[in-house]
């Protein structure tokens, strides 16, 4: 039987927007833990990582020697606090759920969960974020973890970020609509596979989301979900910080999830996730954090039958 150990990551350094800091209360508000235990899974809440408000902070305090990116040393004390727990929990048997917060910290459950293992990941979200702190448009490193844990441009010598058992050719991109035009390039000519939103319309979730597994299970020995809730459409998950309309409806949202689930049920091959960017002050009666806590049970086999 699989334990899930919850960590919360209450940070909100790499967004603009304050709020997605509230993400892991409203998540579990949203009853997470119910639903988990609904699909029979067993449930430890480790409580939320301690994280000083961005207020309390420089945001220019620590900017690497290229480039922008704001919170850089509060960002990187995360990642390395963040990476030891989710080591843990992988380390006493137990699934490590990582509740954000804004998506730099996926930089440290990636670092975690492949500390002792070769990593792939499936990256549910309407953007890329692999901006790098040189072509970053806005210094927000919630635009930048995927550009932190493949070590590229500044982050290349920053050892809080550079996740070395994490190649591009194991990570796959599912949902993107939305990408900055120096970031184009930095997705054309990197091995991440990407699956658009177009290609959702084309084929259809289930066979995307396959693929995009079929990527990230190839050649490692587990896979990292990363599920960004502005993956999923503005109308229904309005809480987030950056909405890009066109969207994952909320049933190809859950499709996608019960495909997850039906890879790890398999194969045991799902190591580690995390769901990020919930924004309870944009938020509409809690919906987003609601959406957040079914999809992620959905993600661990709770079934409608
Ligand atoms: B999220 C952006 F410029 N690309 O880098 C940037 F459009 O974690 C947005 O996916 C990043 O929500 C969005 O700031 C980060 C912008
Ligand atoms: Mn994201
Ligand atoms: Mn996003
Ligand atoms: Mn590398």
């Amino acid at each position: 039987m699989t334990t899930v150990r919850i960590i919360g990551a209450p940070m909100d350094y790499g967004a603009d927007r304050r709020g997605v800091d509230m993400g892991p209360s409203a998540i579990r508000y949203a009853e997470l833990a119910d639903g988990l235990e609904q699909a029979g899974i067993d449930v430890i809440d480790a409580g939320d990582l301690s994280i000083p408000r961005a207020e309390e902070r420089d945001p220019d305090a620590e900017t690497p020697a290229r480039g922008n990116a704001k919170f850089l040393r509060e960002v990187a004390d995360v990642s390395d606090r963040l990476s030891d727990r989710v080591a843990g929990a992988l380390a006493d048997d137990e699934f490590p759920l990582v509740l954000g917060g804004d998506h730099s910290v996926a930089v440290g459950s990636m670092r975690g969960a492949a500390r002792e293992a070769d990593l792939g990941a499936v990256w549910f979200d309407a953007h890329a974020d692999l901006n790098t702190p040189e072509t970053s448009p806005s210094g927000n490193v919630h635009g930048m973890p995927l550009a932190a844990v493949l070590g590229r441009g500044a982050f290349d010598e920053m050892a809080w970020a550079h996740a070395p058992r994490v190649r591009e050719e194991s990570i796959a991109y599912v949902g993107l609509r939305s990408i900055d035009e120096r970031e184009r390039e930095l997705v054309r000519e990197s091995e991440v596979t990407a699956f658009t939103m177009s290609d959702i319309d084309a084929r259809g979730v289930t066979a995307v989301v396959e693929d995009a597994l079929d990527v990230a299970t190839d050649g490692t020995d587990g896979v990292h979900v990363s599920l960004d809730l502005d993956w999923v459409d503005p109308k229904t998950a309005p809480g987030v910080g950056t909405p890009v309309r066109g969207g994952a409806t909320y049933r190809e949202a859950h499709a996608a999830m019960e495909i997850v689930s039906r890879y790890h049920e398999r194969d045991g091959v799902v190591r580690s996730m995390d769901v990020v960017e919930v924004n309870p002050i944009l938020d509409e009666g809690n919906e987003t954090a609601t959406i957040a806590a079914e999809l992620t049970a959905s993600a661990f086999g709770k079934r409608i039958l």
